[in-house]
């Protein structure tokens, strides 16, 4: 028997478990939804129904926020050093029911089990590990005023703080939320994606081995226009921070606009991925791999217009489509997968959409270009040449396995072409040549530059998109500053 043959196997064990009934999880006790009703969960590797979700309304909201706002004094006036050992305690438990949260995630989201175990849950107990700590190193400033006065800073916790996650990264992106929120004394309202439920799930229940007050982290499940909405519209939550997609992330600041609320958008992104002629080839391809379909491309940072200097376009994309088609595009649970499901029917629609408009405009299609013929939501890696960049397929976020591949002949067109969308999140360049790495960092409409690298995190650095990609930063002292309100305070001597 294969290697291959024994980890299929081992994916179906892992999958004969019976169906989940998320809950709510509001002041410390799992409740079902108000309505009394439920979402089915559809697992992308399969396409079948493997969990419901309370199907929650404004009636779950106005729950789940008065529960925070009692929990709110006690929390906000709880010594640091003792929210950052809960929060330290919350971290070691998610490492330690790291397999389990790990398959959880493949069978929820689509994506490999192999990379859930190396990205999504490390990442998700680092955050609560960092924001743990970085509290009780947080500082304000003081001044004193020509002998006359003396201000000085406080940063109070804002509230209650609202938090709406996407169905890409589960419980990476909801602890990125959660961690600075508490750690800073607000108490939270979390909405995860009715798409992913089952980590924050397990989230809720871990919250209460880690000890951490009822009320302080609160959970309601349910859809975006329904519990997502109610959240964002209610008077009580001064305070939203949303990861999610350009169209939506508008509504949230519309509804959110007319009482004033501070806001944090991150939202998507068409990142561009520009190699220059002088770049070490065959790290930007082995990299460029990663940055194209780690996730199935549902990655809001993933480099899906890839632009290359003349002289290297042909070795690049004979190397970069060679490599693409080794791929294993397969079941997420199995230990050899490495590109896995898409998350919803609908989704891989909108995807195949914009395959359809690659082969309409002429574009070649040198690897993938189609549904992958098996149960579930799956679509082949694929990498398309020859399009013009003004086409849909250059311009919109697609978030799947789509990148195109265009030459370019100077730094200056390379500029041009990187910027020439609405969004502007992160971008990477691959040169040697150090001046020329500072001066196109410096030039590209981007809240993030890596220089031969891609997703190389550092949680002190501050993370977010200009343009169209969102507005406000988090990351590090960033999302201190964000989740707490400053206060001048000035004495006269
Ligand atoms: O996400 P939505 P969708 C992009 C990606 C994707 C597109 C649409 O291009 O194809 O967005 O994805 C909640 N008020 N990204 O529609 O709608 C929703 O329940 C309040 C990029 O699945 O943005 C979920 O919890 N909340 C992105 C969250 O918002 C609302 C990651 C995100 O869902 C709401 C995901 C409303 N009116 C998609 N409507 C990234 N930046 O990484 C929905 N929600």
């Amino acid at each position: 028997m294969t290697d291959v043959d024994e980890s299929s196997k081992a994916a179906k064990r892992n999958r004969s478990q019976s169906s989940v009934a998320v809950r709510n999880f509001i002041g410390g006790r799992f409740t079902a939804a108000a309505s009394g009703t439920t979402i089915p969960d559809i697992e992308p590797g399969t396409g079948e129904v493997m969990a419901s979700v309370p199907d929650s309304d404004e009636r779950d909201i106005e729950n789940a926020v008065s529960a925070a706002r009692q929990a709110f004094r006690a929390w906000s006036n709880t010594p640091a050093a003792e929210r950052s050992a809960m929060l330290l305690r919350l971290g070691d438990l998610i490492e330690g029911n790291l397999e389990e949260l790990a398959r959880l995630e493949a069978r929820d989201g689509g994506k490999p089990i192999s990379l859930a175990r190396r990205l999504d849950i490390p990442r998700a107990a680092a955050n609560f590990r960092f924001f743990a700590t970085a509290i009780l190193h947080q500082s304000t400033e003081a001044h004193s005023t020509d002998g006359t006065a003396l201000n000085y800073t406080l940063r109070q916790p804002v509230g209650v703080a609202g938090l709406i996650s996407p169905w890409n990264l589960p419980l990476y992106l909801l602890s990125w939320k959660i961690a600075p929120a508490i750690a800073a004394g607000n108490t939270c309202v979390a909405k995860p994606s009715e798409f992913t439920p089952l980590t924050a799930h397990r989230l809720a229940e871990l919250s209460l081995e880690a000890e951490i007050p009822p009320g302080v982290i609160n959970i309601v499940h349910g859809h975006g226009q329904k519990a997502g909405r109610a959240l964002v519209r209610h008077p009580d939550v001064p305070l939203l921070s949303f990861t999610g997609g350009t169209v939506t992330g508008a509504g949230v600041a519309a509804n959110a606009a007319p009482m004033f609320k501070k806001l944090s958008l991150e939202l998507g992104g068409k990142n561009p991925n520009i190699l220059f002629a002088d770049a070490d080839l065959e790290e930007a391809i082995a990299t460029s791999i990663r940055s194209s379909f780690w996730n199935q491309g549902e990655i809001c940072l993933c480099g899906s217009r890839i632009f290359v200097e003349r002289a290297v376009f042909d070795a690049f994309l004979d190397g970069f489509v060679e490599a693409t088609k080794r791929l294993r595009v397969g079941d997420p649970l199995d230990e050899t997968t490495d590109v896995g499901a898409l998350i919803s029917e609908a989704h891989l629609q909108k995807v195949s959409g914009y395959l359809e408009i690659a082969q309409k405009e002429g574009g070649t299609i040198h690897t993938g270009g189609k549904r992958v013929d098996r149960p579930g939501f799956f679509v082949e890696p694929t990498v398309i040449t020859g399009l013009s960049c003004d086409s849909d397929v250059l311009q919109d976020e697609i978030f799947g396995p789509v990148v195109t591949v265009t030459p370019f002949d100077s730094e200056e067109e390379a500029l041009a072409l990187a910027n020439g969308t609405r969004y502007g999140l992160s971008a990477t360049v691959w040169t040697r040549d150090l001046r020329r790495a500072h001066r196109v960092a410096a030039a590209l409409d981007s809240g993030t530059v890596w220089i031969n690298c891609w997703l190389l995190r550092d949680l002190r650095v501050p993370f977010g998109g200009m343009k169209e990609s969102g507005v406000g930063r988090e990351g590090g002292f960033e999302s201190l500053n964000f989740f707490t309100e400053p206060k001048n305070v000035c004495v006269k001597l």
